[in-house]
């Protein structure tokens, strides 16, 4: 078996392994499992093209090249045609939309960039997993410089309906990129029966199943992979003795007081104004919860150099604000709004203290958090997770209150519904849910994404599971 190569907009720190959180435990178990290369930004910015060397370190038998990028590939490729094109169109956002003719030029020298960095340091027979919407034109670059490698790529974010995929400038050779990999991986089916309805209506491509698409002489394989958490690492975070927990449990029994939890990076798709406005109302609806309900919001800066999020950030601290105003007392605030990254040990223990886990994304490619809220419950007590129907993670954890994010009232009900729903009930939602979030974990997600890549494999991931 060859080696794997990771090729993502950027890398963990291999060196570190504390550092290591999310989607990148399941990359690093792959690597570290076949030995191989992990390519990427390095996080840094400089000004000019000639100070930016790859950087090569190994860690065992993984490999890591990393290169600078300089201020114009980050201003046009990363937050330019990534973060101003892309990520709001494939989030149904076209009105936030910034489109212009520089982006996608360096867009394009920027995959050609990482594609020749990486380029002599492959083996014919090395397996290529490319990651998320940074790196769309990957293969065709690798193909351009003879390699015939297999190359499959995995989407993160959701992939818009064919309307909205077809109103992105230059969706054509988006598409002829997408055909130059061997595998396109999404996180749900709905991202599936929007690609092929995208390429039924935009393209002479030949469907000849769910899972296979012809175009001129290449097969390509199409599938659904829902992207998993590291469940056990989770779980032990969570269920550490922390002051977090027993501070809560106190406020629950003595107090009747309760916790109403959200962590997300501060990001229009993750739907935050709108929750606090549920929030708000759901106060207003069941009065006799004023003075019993804390709503934790954490809010993780992010891409603050794009106005669209500077935007949402002022919104939230607006109304934040507000609903503290109208309804605090002195010896309570409902709303504990915090904008900094919290270390993850801390976030476990506050998922496992919150009887509610209010994850309401406007649309989301899976959802994390999600799926960490399942895993961080106790058991004998678990709380309940309202989810959007718009979050791919909808589509596997059904026996959540599902929502619809839009719909301010229909969510305020749904922490009503929570607050008073039967510990019974709680706990056989909960048994069910966590079966699903530790059946897919995120080596899960990692072993049938590289078997289907390896072994071009026919049947998506749903139906091995079946
Ligand atoms: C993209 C797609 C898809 C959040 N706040 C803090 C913190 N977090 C952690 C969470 C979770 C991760 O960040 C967020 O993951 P999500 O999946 O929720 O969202 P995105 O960042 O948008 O990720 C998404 C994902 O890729 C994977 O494919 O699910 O749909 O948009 O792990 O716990 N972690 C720490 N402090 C915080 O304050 N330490």
């Amino acid at each position: 078996m060859g080696r794997l190569v990771v090729i993502s907009n950027r890398t963990a720190n291999l060196g570190k392994n504390t550092q290591i959180g999310g989607l990148a435990v399941g990359i690093v178990d792959a690597l570290k499992a076949q030995g191989g290369l992990w390519a990427g930004w390095d996080g840094s910015v400089v000004d000019a093209e000639e100070t930016t060397p790859t950087k090569i370190q190994t860690h065992g038998n993984v490999t890591s090249l990393t290169t600078p990028l300089t201020s114009q590939e980050h201003e046009k490729y990363y937050l330019g045609f990534a973060n101003k094109v892309l990520w709001p169109a494939f989030h149904y956002r076209l009105d936030l939309m910034d489109y212009r003719m520089e982006f996608v030029d360096c867009y394009s020298a920027t995959n050609a960039k990482f594609a020749e960095m990486v380029s002599p340091h492959l083996r014919d027979d090395d397996v290529i997993w490319v990651h998320d919407y940074h790196l769309i034109p990957m293969a065709a670059e690798l193909r351009k410089r003879g390699h015939k490698n297999r190359i499959g790529f995995f989407l993160h974010i959701p992939f818009p309906s064919a309307d909205i995929f077809s109103a992105v400038p230059r969706h054509e050779w988006l598409r002829y990129c997408l055909l130059q990999f061997d595998l396109i991986g999404f996180q749900t089916i709905n991202d599936v029966h929007n690609f092929h309805r995208y390429l039924k209506e935009h393209s002479d491509a030949a469907i000849i199943s769910p899972e296979l698409v012809r175009v001129n002489d290449r097969t390509i394989h199409i599938g659904h992979f829902p992207i998993g958490i590291d469940v056990k690492e989770f779980a032990k975070v969570s269920a550490r003795t922390d002051d977090t927990i027993e501070l809560e449990r106190m406020r629950r029994t003595v107090l009747k007081r309760f916790q109403v939890i959200s962590a997300d990076r501060l990001d229009y798709s993750k739907g935050l104004p709108h929750r606090m406005k549920a929030f708000r109302k759901f106060l207003e609806m069941c009065p006799e919860y004023q003075g019993h309900a804390d709503y934790l919001q954490i809010a993780s800066p992010s891409r603050e150099d794009v106005t669209a999020y500077s935007d949402i950030k002022a919104e939230l601290e607006q109304l934040a604000g507000a609903v503290n105003g109208r309804f605090a007392d002195f010896n309570w605030a409902p709303v504990q709004y915090i904008n900094r990254n919290i270390p993850r040990e801390k976030l476990a223990p506050l998922f496992r203290a919150s009887l509610i886990g209010l994850v309401t994304p406007l649309r989301d490619g899976m959802n994390l958090v999600a799926k960490e809220y399942i895993a961080a419950q106790d058991n004998k007590d678990p709380g309940i997770l309202i989810l959007s129907k718009f979050a791919g993670a909808a589509e596997e954890l059904s026996e959540a209150l599902i929502v619809n994010p839009y719909d301010i009232s229909e969510v305020a009900h749904a922490l009503k519904t929570a607050v008073t729903m039967p510990l019974e009930e709680r706990q056989l939602r909960h048994r069910k849910l966590l079966k699903r979030v530790v059946d897919r974990d995120a080596q899960w997600w990692q072993r049938e994404y590289l078997h289907a890549l390896q072994h071009g494999d026919q049947h998506s991931a749903n139906e091995r599971v079946a």
